[in-house]
């Protein structure tokens, strides 16, 4: 793949129409780099915007003027946008409001056709919007499904145009800050905290900083040992605390930018605190005090379970595990700790509950972390749009308090340090995201990161037309798509909170049995006459976890919602939902129906050949064949599985194997 081969993205920039009209861009007085930044991404999308424009010097001889400022009147990121028929102004609380600012100018521009005419002042919702990359130092990602990492090859940080386009992409969907490395850190990834790194983590840091990302590293719990030579990485021996100061003063004075540090410990494999009878709270306080003369924040990942379960053990929960090894430590971290908490209690299924986590930790910085990489999700050839899952999750009422109890809030009240992490779902193929459609989730995830209350309706329309141009039929065709994806993917995958019915190891694919008998607590139990996990409090207690009104409604197989009915409880065939089918109608039905949708998305697509870039159009059609392959084996063998089970057939009387 030649570096420079890929493409804009979102930002690809239609020209509107050609002008010879004179604008005045007025830049801001600031020397942060990113308001100079704002001065050229807004000079640079008005040049291919209306063709042919000139741009004065002086605000008298325009007839359209743009002035840029930064204001002390708003705060550090939030932006306002005063926009009149022959003037904007473009105001930012900092450089880095000022160009979120301008994007959103650039943003409505497109969209309007022209300059636009509005007011609009918007402070982020979340102070920490980032990415988590799964790239590794070889050029590996785990979990990648668009080729390999742009950041690195052969061990070394690449630095680049295309470095820049994505700096330039993310941030303007108002991304600051972004973890370039695999939060399962090997041996050679363990090095990038080391003086080898220090040059090249600068120069892509630089990078970041016009944009205004912070630049974050995955750490190993284990470095003293691994490249310290130290006997242990015990977090409360005075040799390792000295060990991780000496190195953080020497890395943070080398490198420019660097925001902190995400640890996945305790966890698959990885080491941590737990190898010393130290709780999490010692592991992330150690490494805290270490970062903190720099300003840095330590997250720490709480997805710490037993992989190594008995599945003949039927009292272990994996659902329990985060809650139970996270929550009695609630309070316990220092003030830059952020623990990074996935959005269910299992493991970015198709269809969890919310971690009930978020509604525990009252006294403990949060963050959110979602995965835009479709791992179980289709693995970007399902067209799979996220957003209405995120959607769902930040709305979730997680506590009590009618203000400020859902998910969107508690990620969010930690000061500056809380907020909202996705694992990209970006590789080096010339599109970014493999299937053209799962750029949608990397822009979506940013707008609902930024913007408080945005609707995933709101977000595809924008997506679209930024990536399309404004053809009413491919608008409404995309936007159809998107919006049903993610139903149709779970109609077919994960009947009523059933997970872990996918291939081991690759998640990609059917395979009813596949975990049942394994290692990892992912068993749905299914026998002849049930199906399902009881959590409510006569099983694993899980139901428990969450406060009321949520603990009474998931305890009862009644009152718990149908499309996490198996998640919560075990129940037979002939069981009648709300929906007023019985559970294994269910199962065919939604089977049946999911294909159907992923059979008319594909038809919808094909009528807007010619309508869009060929090579967009081929992609599609390409993504459709494999998804539709995908999607008539998960139909035939999920309903044959049950089928096979229960002995009960299709009411409808239809092919089941
Ligand atoms: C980075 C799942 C994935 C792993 C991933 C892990 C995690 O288990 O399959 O690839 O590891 O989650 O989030 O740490």
């Amino acid at each position: 793949m030649n570096s420079s081969d890929y493409s804009s993205l979102w930002l690809c920039y239609r020209e509107i129409r050609s002008t010879s009209e004179k604008v005045a861009v007025m830049a801001a007085d600031s020397e942060e780099s990113p308001a100079k930044t704002a001065f050229d991404e807004l000079k640079l999308a008005l040049s291919s915007l209306f063709k042919g424009i000139k741009f004065s010097t002086g605000e008298k001889d325009c007839s359209y003027l743009i002035k840029l400022s930064v204001s002390s009147d708003l705060r550090e990121e939030e932006y306002s946008l005063i926009c009149e028929r022959d003037s904007a102004l473009i105001s930012g609380g900092s450089g880095r409001g000022l160009l979120y600012g301008v994007f959103s100018y650039i943003r409505k521009t497109i969209l309007a056709g022209g300059f636009p005419i509005c007011r609009e002042q918007i402070n982020p919702a979340n102070p920490l919007r980032m990415l988590n990359h799964w790239d590794n130092p070889d050029g590996s990602i785990e979990r990648g499904y668009s080729g390999q990492s742009f950041y690195f090859e052969n061990k070394k940080i690449i630095s680049n145009k295309r470095t820049e386009m994505f700096a330039r992409a993310v941030s303007s969907v108002g991304i600051n800050g972004i973890v370039i490395n695999n939060v399962n850190v090997g041996a050679d990834a363990g090095r990038l905290i080391t003086s080898d790194y220090y040059e090249s983590l600068n120069e892509l840091s630089a990078i970041f900083e016009r944009y205004g990302i912070k630049l974050y590293l995955s750490i190993n719990f284990a470095s003293p040992m691994d490249i310290g030579g130290l006997p242990t990485a015990d977090p409360l021996d005075e040799g390792v605390k000295n060990w991780w100061k000496t190195e953080c003063k020497s890395l943070f004075s080398s490198v420019g930018n660097l925001g902190g540090f995400l640890v996945k410990a305790d966890s698959e494999g990885r080491a941590g605190p737990f190898t010393y009878g130290r709780t999490h709270a010692d592991g992330a306080n150690m490494l805290a005090a270490a970062v903190k003369p720099f300003g840095a924040v330590l997250i720490w990942r709480c997805f710490v379970y037993n992989c190594k379960q008995d599945w003949r053990d039927r009292k272990t929960d994996r659902a329990r595990a985060a809650f139970d090894n996270f929550s009695p430590l609630d309070g316990k971290f220092s003030d830059n700790v952020i623990l990074q908490v996935k959005n269910g209690p299992m493991d970015f299924q198709v269809r969890e509950p919310v971690s009930p986590l978020f509604g525990a930790m009252k006294n403990t910085n949060l963050m959110l972390e979602v995965q835009a990489a479709q791992e179980y999700t289709g693995q970007q050839r399902h067209v799979c749009c996220l957003l209405p899952m995120f959607r769902e999750i930040l709305d979730m009422h997680i506590c009590p308090s009618e203000n400020d109890g859902k998910v969107s809030d508690i990620i969010s009240r930690g000061g500056k340090n809380c907020g909202i992490a996705a694992v990209s779902n970006t590789g080096d193929d010339c599109n970014w995201t493999g299937s053209v459609f799962a750029a949608a989730n990397l822009y979506g995830f940013g707008r609902m990161a930024f913007e408080k209350d945005i609707s995933p309706e709101k977000i595809i329309d924008e997506w679209c037309v930024l990536t399309f141009g404004n053809d009413k039929k491919v608008i409404d065709t995309v936007s159809y798509i998107l919006l049903n994806s993610y139903k149709a993917y779970e109609n077919y995958t994960a009947p009523l909170g059933m997970g872990w019915l996918c291939t081991p190891q690759n998640h990609y694919g059917p395979s009813p049995l596949g975990y049942e008998y394994d290692r990892w607590g992912t068993y749905h139990f299914a026998d002849r006459n049930a199906v399902g996990v009881d959590r409510s409090d006569k099983g694993t207690g899980f139901a428990s976890l969450y406060n009321e009104p949520l603990s009474e409604m998931y305890n009862s197989p009644e009152t718990t919602p149908d499309e996490l009915k198996l998640f919560f409880h075990r129940l037979p065939y002939d069981y009648v939902l709300a929906s007023g089918k019985t559970l294994i109608q269910h199962i065919y039905d939604s089977h049946f129906e999911g294909y159907e949708a992923a059979e008319e998305f594909s038809e919808m697509w094909k009528k807007l050949e010619g309508m869009v870039d060929e090579d967009v159009y081929i992609n599609g059609v390409r993504r459709f064949e494999m998804q539709l392959e995908s999607a008539r084996d998960w139909r035939d063998i999920i309903n044959s599985f049950f089928y096979r089970l229960s002995g009960i057939p299709d009411e409808k009387g239809r092919k089941i194997y």
